[in-house]
């Protein structure tokens, strides 16, 4: 793992090596399960075509928990490409429909401010959208980390806690994974998102750190466990539960919401409605939408989404795989649409953005002749931790013909965006400068 300061990193190997020495509990699945799915996830086959939806679906015949109904809803007009289960519209000219989920179209972002509109903030369902009535909702903490019983709270208690804002971006580990196959040539199995998994919302909420401490934290917590109430998740035939990520309490009492508003407004039902987690600078799948109960722990747990998914696997790395997958990587998108046409000889502004897990973005530079002369891109924004900022550079296209755009972070840490990525089977961080082909005519 690269950017991740050491306490993290301990957390994740010693976590791993309770894994592998079986001392670690497995949350809610059978062993024999995870075993079977780090298996399959070190020799993860292929995208199939450039639009294989996640091998993910609803769980048929699941016993029934205690549930919420789940709306597969709302298809837009007849004609929009719509994802089964995503509520909100998808308009083409602002989503490509990748199975369950929709990845934004970087072009639709170009007159967009800092923050993403949550009718153009991309959507990653492992199954459907649930609806589910805020005033019906409540949320669980319980568990040996606690220091006495199971407590509840209720939307209007969450939000009677102290309230804090906090700009930030969720992006999805494997945001960028098409890129292994068209640039590296490398196969890698998941969703075949190009650069939009991923935007960036002003969230209002309480503080997980507030709620865990009115639930009696504790002394011997080490783990938090925040599950969704979505359906059930099966996939290569594994019942994996409901979509739950442990996180160590270190990172839970850092800085993690459990918000409520996304840009002023009630969150949407595609992005948690009426609660879910955000978790500054880490993969997307920390950020539990929909979330209707937290275990807290005083033993270390696993849970698929950090043994078999969402780490690293392949020649480069363990058996067993990477630590789980904790800070994202830094990537730069142009607000360009992919082979878009510019006239010769005139001025044009391009834009776009960059982000990184790691730090705030320092700087961005720009070639407009396929990597042979780079120059500074003017940033739009104040680079701030878990968000992105905004660049713009001139280019005044000359002879007629294709052209390649290409865009690089450099973040304070000092990481670069590198030439290559280091391969991993499910396609995770890709961090590579992306070639964005277009036509000068
Ligand atoms: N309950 C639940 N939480 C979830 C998911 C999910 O399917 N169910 N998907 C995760 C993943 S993989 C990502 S990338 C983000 C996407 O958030 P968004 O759909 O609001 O953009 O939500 C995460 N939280
Ligand atoms: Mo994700």
């Amino acid at each position: 793992m690269r950017s991740v300061p050491p306490s993290e990193a301990a957390y994740d190997e010693l976590r791993l090596r309770q894994w592998s020495r079986g001392t670690a509990r497995s949350a809610g699945i059978d062993r024999r399960d995870l075993l079977r799915l780090l298996a399959a996830a070190s020799a993860a086959g292929p995208l199939a075509g450039l639009a294989a939806p996640a091998s993910a679906a609803p769980a048929a015949g699941a016993p029934s928990v205690p549930s919420v109904p789940s709306a597969p809803s709302a298809p837009s007009a007849p004609s929009a490409p719509s994802a089964p289960g995503i509520v909100k519209p998808l308009p083409p000219e602002v989503f490509t429909v990748r199975g369950t989920n929709a990845e934004t179209n970087f072009a639709a972002l170009r007159r967009t401010g800092l923050l993403t509109p949550a009718d153009r903030f991309f959507v990653r369902n492992h199954t459907v959208t649930p609806r589910i009535d805020a005033a019906a909702w409540r949320l669980t903490v319980w568990g040996s980390g606690l220091t006495g019983p199971a407590v509840e709270f209720t939307y209007d208690e969450l939000r009677a806690l102290p309230a804090v804002t906090r700009t930030a971006f969720v992006e999805c580990a494997g945001n960028a994974r098409s890129f292994y196959a068209t640039q590296q040539n490398q196969q890698v199995s998941g969703t075949a998102w190009t650069l939009g998994a991923i935007g960036t919302a002003r969230w209002r909420g309480a503080r997980l750190s507030d709620v865990l401490r009115r639930a009696g934290l504790g002394r011997d917590a080490v783990d938090v466990l925040p599950r969704g109430l979505d359906d059930e998740v099966v996939a290569d035939g594994i019942r994996l539960g409901r979509v739950r990520r442990p996180l160590p309490v270190a990172k839970a009492l850092d800085d993690v919401l459990l918000a409520y508003e996304m840009n002023g407004r009630p969150l949407p039902p595609d992005h948690g409605h009426p609660v879910r987690l955000i978790v500054p600078s880490w993969v997307g799948v920390a950020s539990i939408k929909w979330v209707g109960d937290i275990e807290v722990s005083a033993e270390p747990l696993v849970s698929p989404w950090n043994t078999g998914l969402y780490r690293l696997f392949g020649p480069g790395y363990p058996p067993q795989g990477s630590a789980p997958l904790t800070r994202q990587t830094l990537k730069s998108a142009f607000e360009v649409a992919p082979g878009a046409s510019f006239p010769a000889g005139r001025r044009q502004v391009l834009t776009g953005r960059s982000w990184s897990g790691g730090a705030p973005v320092r700087t961005v530079e720009v070639s407009t002749d396929g990597g042979v002369r780079w120059r500074r891109a003017r940033l739009r924004d104040q680079p701030r931790s878990g968000s992105w900022v905004r660049w713009s550079a001139d280019w005044v296209p000359e002879a007629p013909g294709p052209a390649v755009l290409l865009a690089r972070a450099t973040d304070r840490t000092g990481r670069t965006q590198p030439e290559t990525s280091v391969h991993n089977t499910q396609g995770y961080l890709f961090d590579a400068v992306v070639r964005h082909e277009v036509r000068v005519v």
